[in-house]
Parts: structure tokens; sequence; C-alpha cells
């Protein structure tokens, strides 16, 4: 067959969609990156290995966390901050990766934020049965700075809510590969992620993984 309109040479799906005003959507913008993506979480895994941290309530979370860069987001019963330490050994997080520092300055300039420097990444793990429930992200010093989030292996569904936590929700399912970008009016916005169902994925098996960009300090 002649003329086809998208053969099996062309770049996998990297539609484009505004979700909020500010807040990007670029489906399958880290697939091409993802086997350098993953080998780097488990490098920052070995010398910051992921754990559940408890909530100011005394909660453990569901989700497993660490973090690299110069600063990483911690909660414990004193609240929530960034710690340019990691409080289980005492040391500084692992530096951020190369390939991740690029692809968050990459996506941001894509949409919109030249100039982006995260300094610090929140890498998110999920096994079935996880979730995070609604919530701002407004533990950053500069809220000027956007946000961009990757989502690798398990497919999750999405809530993306107002400023306000009783604003309506949508819903929508983030993918491997997926990156968002949040700056201006959403960066407050509510957000979460519902139970992750169970699955198996070819490149991280029955879990996923979240990695969250940040200017933090
Ligand atoms: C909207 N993580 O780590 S990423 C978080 O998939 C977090 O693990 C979720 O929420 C996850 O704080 C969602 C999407 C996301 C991240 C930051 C945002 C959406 C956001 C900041 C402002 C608005
Ligand atoms: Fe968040």
């Amino acid at each position: 067959m002649t003329g086809e309109l998208f053969g099996q040479d062309d770049p996998p799906q990297t539609a484009r969609l505004a979700l909020a005003e500010g807040a990007l959507l670029l489906r399958g913008h880290a697939v091409a990156s993802q086997d350098r993506l993953l080998a780097a979480i488990e490098q920052v895994a070995l010398a910051a290995p992921f754990r559940n941290m408890v909530t100011p309530g005394g909660r453990a979370m569901s989700v497993a966390m660490t973090n690299c860069g110069c600063a990483g987001w911690v909660t414990d019963r004193r609240g929530y901050r960034y710690d340019p330490l990691d409080p289980e050994t005492g040391r500084p997080w692992p530096e951020m990766p190369g390939c991740f520092a690029d692809l968050a300055t990459d996506a941001a300039r894509d949409a919109g934020y030249p100039g982006f420097r995260p300094d610090a990444c929140l890498i998110n793990r999920y096994a079935p049965g996880a979730r995070m429930g609604l919530h701002q992200d407004r533990d950053e010093r500069d809220l000027a700075q956007p946000i961009v989030s990757v989502s690798l292996g398990l497919p999750a569904m999405f809530q993306f809510g107002g400023r306000r936590r009783n604003d309506p929700v949508a819903k929508y399912p983030l993918l491997h590969g997926d990156v968002l970008v949040w700056g201006g009016p959403s960066r407050l916005n509510h957000h979460g992620i519902l139970t992750l169902r169970d699955g198996v994925h070819p490149k991280t098996g029955a879990l996923r993984l979240n990695l969250t960009f940040r200017h933090a300090l």
C-alpha cells in the first residue's frame, strides 16, 4: 500500500493537549529517553532508596519516594519541606542525572517556559493499590516557576481540579512517556492520582514511576 499517513518509522504519539491555562500535556514526549531515564532512576535509588514517608498526621504514604538534585521533598511528623540532605542517610541527595535535567528543560521550553533549570526532582513509585490524594504543590519558594512531570510504566488516572479544593475535577489517563508542564495560572491547581490498578508494564513490571521536576530553592 502506498501513501500511508503514519508509517512505522514515525515517532510515537506526541500530541500536545492544553489541560488548562498554563498546563500542557505532551503525550509520549519521554518515550525516546525511556531507557536512560529508567537506568538513572535505578542509580538514584541505589544511593537514596525508595521509602514510604510519614505525613504530619502520622500515616505512611502508599507512594514510595526518593529524590535527586540539590534538595529533596520530604515529609515527617514535623511537616513538609525541601531538605538538602536525605534524612534516611544524612547525606546529600544524589546529583540530578543529566538526562533528567535535559528532558525537564526541553519540555518546559516546548511549553513556553524557556530557561527552566530544576534543582529538585521527586521520584514517586506506585505499586498497585497506591494513590495520591488531591493536593496542591506549594512548598516551593518561587511559585512562578513551572513543574514538569514525567510518567513511566503502568498507566494511572490523574485527577486535575482547580485552585480551590472544591472546584470540579477532570480525569485524564497518564501513560508511559507522557510529560506534563504546569505553570502560570495552573501552578496551584489541585491534583491527585487515583488508586493504581493491577498490571504489568514491559519496562517497569508492576510499577508506575513519576518524576516531578521543581525549582524548590
Ligand atoms: C499540577 N505527583 O509529586 S504528577 C506530586 O503522578 C504529584 O505522582 C503526581 O502530584 C504523580 O506532587 C502527579 C502531575 C502534577 C505534578 C505537579 C503539579 C500535576 C501538577 C503541580 C501543579 C499542578
Ligand atoms: Fe503534586
